[in-house]
């Protein structure tokens, strides 16, 4: 704690706002400037947590010009814009971030220093910013760095939830959730615009007017107010935004009679019910909740985003407004289908709003929207009852019922679709007659219904809304986010439309981003890399990273890479203590498993190997465990949806073994097995540095891409694992000698589950023998019945061993038998993790994003003078 004793002049703290000198002098005048002003904390006490928030704000001063003055440029040259729609925003911690960038790390560290803090303990203040469940929110906030550096006019468009993804704690029962308060102290980093606000409208009744128009009204209106996040760029003035919606009742909304009546709870329901739809982050990462609130959300973020861009629109068209260049102005890109309404809510903005007919809407709309697809899991694909939607948004479903009309009408003559449309109209008009008909009926049969004994049979499921059907039909672009899953995307998933469209489908291959990835969570390998290469150009340009296979044997470079390694594993190995309490060793290897908790993602197939490798250990003596194998500290990390039974169940499988092998004193070094609690960003920033051997092995043909497989590569992490996803790609860059394949290939998997429910599946007797050990009740007195059992039997989904863990188990222990053996090489594994990131240089995200400019958006960058 220090006292701030020297008087603030404000003068001097007022000049370097306005003229922002990157010295440590004038950063520290500002830092003492906002922690004598900020309100946020006692004027008296100068701690860390306030260290952190003056710090933070005097960094948001800098960004805030940039950001100006990016907006104002753009403005001015009125240049093709993207906007990136999306539900999630995994965006972490920013202190680092925006210093790297800006590049005032050093001037920081200084100021801080002279202040009497030191820049790590003050960055380690911050939050995460956890407004995503994974790789596609994170994916989400990659692309916005990228935007940036790259000078892309673009925005990104999102949510602000004031709460974020659970916390997670682990307990002896497993995973428990608790709720993210991110907010608690107040975002330094967010600009309030109480200036730009939309109102948002849910429920009423569509009427035509005597204009021939039709009318959305009555029902429930609210408000959306924009909160702005700058977003800099890496060595560039380009400051991007990142709008964030919250929800507000409209002012009028108060009930002040209701208050005065003594009735408070309906005075406040009004505000309750708007400010609720931005309270939670949908916690489920591959699954899909048909919830009204949900909807709702979603809403919410597409009309106010698109009434947003249409104001800008307008706003920079000038007096004449030219619809038809709307999509010369604008690209709005989908993550995922969670923002397809904005598809109808255009088309209704230009017919109903601004008077277009429905030819140039639908033509307009079209060419604007784009729409990127992360999964092929059917469970995942969403689907919105028709009903729901139909109260929620009456004017959507009647612009869905054209959209799908169209759609069905593709292909055919002018006479005949016009025919058709008048035979359409009638036809709509006779089935208008039956359904009143039927209602009567139906009304009838219910009141009989209740004098019956038995009851009538189940009526029929209700109608859905196939978002996905929604999106490829509507917008020009649809992309898959590896090489592979595109494949499956274009042959499987929308195959019929692909046939008819396949000018449409394009592969977009994931990417992350450098800066946050290596250059600001790895400096020691940074650095390292910049000695060798003989500039820090690989930052910007990965290519470059390839000129390290030049090295590849060198003597020299071999030290200091190990050096670099350790020195990060020693870091996680205190962290580790700190948050678990179990003590590993530095001199084993670190082997990493963190991503969401997923059946396909196996990690059920991770664990139950490590109980072999437990087993076998037991049955040698000492000399034999040590000849036959390497020390391991397997590392776990990742959250499962609060509700997904079977993945809590894998949680808490994996933390009795590790309560059972890190006790065990015959094992000692040999193996530890850890679960890293509420696994997040910083987290992943602290563990993939320090990773030399990570887990990727999915079912294959069921992880879209995967990101973090990206990370570790460029970090010098050799990854094990099967050909799914972007573990194809990145075998290909790497060298295949320089990756684990394991595991059935995409293809076979349909005739591997056939052959599976036939009963023809032979289990290899070390599967066998795994899940007996397991069974035996070494693990505690948990009963892992249910568990082993998924992977037996032979019917139905999710039983039947569904993601092929058994098929697999064999040839998976196997390699990792040759993982050992390679470990054991020093030389030859220190080659490989050097030749694994110089391989990565494909997959920054600046790659990715130079491709979205070029093949789906059409924009170029923008440069600020
Ligand atoms: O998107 C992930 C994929 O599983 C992963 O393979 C890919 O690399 C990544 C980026 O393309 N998908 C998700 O992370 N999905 C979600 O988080 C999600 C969130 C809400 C939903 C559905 C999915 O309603």
């Amino acid at each position: 704690t220090q006292k701030l004793n020297d008087p603030i002049a404000q003068e001097e703290a007022t000049t370097s706002l306005s003229s922002f000198t990157p010295d440590a002098a004038s950063i520290a005048s500002s830092i003492k400037y906002h922690a004598e002003f900020s309100p946020l904390f006692s004027p008296e006490k100068f701690e860390v947590p306030k260290a952190f928030f003056a710090t933070a704000q005097s960094v948001r001063d800098a960004l805030i010009i940039n950001w100006n003055a990016t907006y104002d440029y753009y403005e001015k040259l009125n240049a093709k814009q993207a906007y990136y729609l999306s539900m999630e925003f995994l965006q972490g911690r920013a202190l680092l971030n925006a210093i790297g960038n800006l590049e005032l790390t050093g001037a920081y560290a200084e100021a801080l220093s002279k202040l009497g803090y030191k820049l790590e303990d003050v960055a380690g203040q911050e939050p995460d910013a956890a407004l995503g469940n994974g790789g596609l929110g994170r994916l989400a906030s990659c692309f916005l760095d990228s935007l940036a550096t790259l000078n892309y006019p673009a925005w990104g468009y999102g949510l602000r939830y004031r709460y974020g993804l659970f916390k997670q704690q682990i307990t002896k029962d497993g995973q428990e959730e608790v709720a993210e308060d991110w907010l608690e102290m107040g975002n330094p980093w967010e600009i309030v615009r109480n200036d730009v606000s939309y109102p948002i409208k849910f429920y009423g009744k569509v009427i035509s007017g005597s204009d021939g128009k039709k009318h959305w009204i009555g029902g429930e209106d609210i408000k959306a107010v924009a909160f702005d996040v700058p977003i800099p760029g890496y060595k560039t003035k380009t400051t991007i935004n990142l709008r964030l919606w919250s929800t507000k009742a409209l002012s009028e909304d108060f009930d002040l009679y209701a208050f005065n009546a003594g009735k408070h709870t309906e005075a406040y329901e009004a505000l309750v019910n708007a400010e609720k739809i931005c309270y939670i982050l949908y916690p489920g990462d591959e699954s899909m909740e048909g919830k009204v609130l949900r909807l709702k959300q979603q809403y919410t973020l597409c009309s106010a985003s698109l009434q947003d861009i249409i104001a800008c629109f307008e706003k920079r068209s000038g007096p004449h407004v030219s619809w038809e260049e709307f999509p010369e102005k604008v690209a709005v890109q989908m993550n995922d289908t969670h923002p397809t309404l904005c598809i109808p809510e255009l088309l209704r903005i230009l017919i109903d709003l601004k008077g277009l007919d429905w030819k140039d809407a639908w033509s307009i709309t079209q060419r604007t929207v784009a729409y990127t697809n992360h999964t092929v899991l059917p469970e995942a694909l969403e689907k919105w009852s028709l009903e729901l939607m139909q109260k929620l948004l009456p004017r959507h479903v009647e612009i869905v019922e054209m959209i799908d009309e169209e759609h069905q009408g593709k292909g055919k003559g002018k006479e005949e679709e016009e025919e058709e449309e008048e035979e359409k109209e009638k036809e709509k008009e006779k089935e208008k007659e039956k359904e009143k008909e039927k209602e009567k009926e139906k009304e009838k049969e219910k009141e009989k219904e209740k004098e019956k004994v038995l009851p009538e049979p189940a009526p029929e499921p209700p109608k859905l809304v196939r978002m996905a059907n929604l999106c490829v039909v509507s917008g020009h672009a649809v992309n898959g986010v590896a090489e592979i899953h595109t494949e499956i995307v274009k042959e499987e998933v929308f195959n019929a439309f692909y046939e008819l469209w396949p000018e449409k489908f394009q592969n977009k291959t994931n990417g992350v981003t450098p800066r946050r990835w290596i250059r600001f969570c790895n400096p020691d390998l940074s650095k390292i890399i910049t000695d060798w290469i003989g500039s820090e150009d690989w930052i910007l340009n990965t290519g470059k990273l390839a000129e390290l296979r030049k090295f590849a044997d060198n003597k020299d470079l071999h030290n200091q890479w190990r050096v670099a390694k350790r020195s990060n594993k020693t870091k996680v190995a205190a962290f580790l203590l700190e948050k678990t309490g179990y003590s590993v060793s530095s001199d084993a290897m670190f082997d990493i498993q963190v991503k969401r908790i997923h059946e396909y993602k196996r990690q059920l197939l991770n664990i139950l190997g490590i109980v072999y490798r437990y087993k076998k250990m037991k049955e040698m003596t000492v000399a034999e465990r040590k000849e036959k194998f390497v020390p391991r500290v397997c590392i776990f990390g990742g959250k499962a949806f609060a509700t997904y039974v079977q993945a809590k169940r894998i949680v808490k499988f994996i933390t009795d073994v590790g309560a059972t092998v890190n006790h065990d004193p015959e094992i000692g070094d040999l193996l530890k097995v850890v679960f890293v609690p509420d696994y997040n960003v910083s987290v992943a920033e602290l563990l993939i540095p320090a990773s030399e051997l990570s887990q990727h092995i999915s079912t294959a043909g069921m992880e879209a891409s995967g990101t973090s497989n990206m990370k570790f590569a460029m970090n010098g992490c050799i990854l094990i694992g099967t050909l799914d996803g972007a573990n194809v790609e990145i075998r290909q860059e790497v060298g295949e000698d320089n990756f684990f394949l394991f595991g059935a290939k995409a293809h076979e998997i349909a005739g591997l589950r056939k052959e599976r429910a036939e009963g023809k599946f032979v289990p290899d007797p070390r599967f066998e023998e795994v899940k007996e050990f397991v069974r035996s009740g070494v693990f505690g007195p948990y009963n892992y019945d249910e568990l082993m059992g998924s992977l037996e039997g032979n019917e139905g989904f999710g039983k039947a061993d569904y993601f092929l863990v058994g098929k697999d188990f064999p040839s998976y222990i196997e390699c990792q038998e040759k993982v050992d053996e390679a470990y054991r090489d020093e030389k030859g594994w220190t080659r490989m993790s050097i030749l694994n990131t110089a391989g990565s240089y494909k997959f920054s995200s600046d790659r990715t994003i130079q491709e979205y400019a070029q093949d789906i958006w059409n924009i170029n960058p923008v440069e600020l003078p």
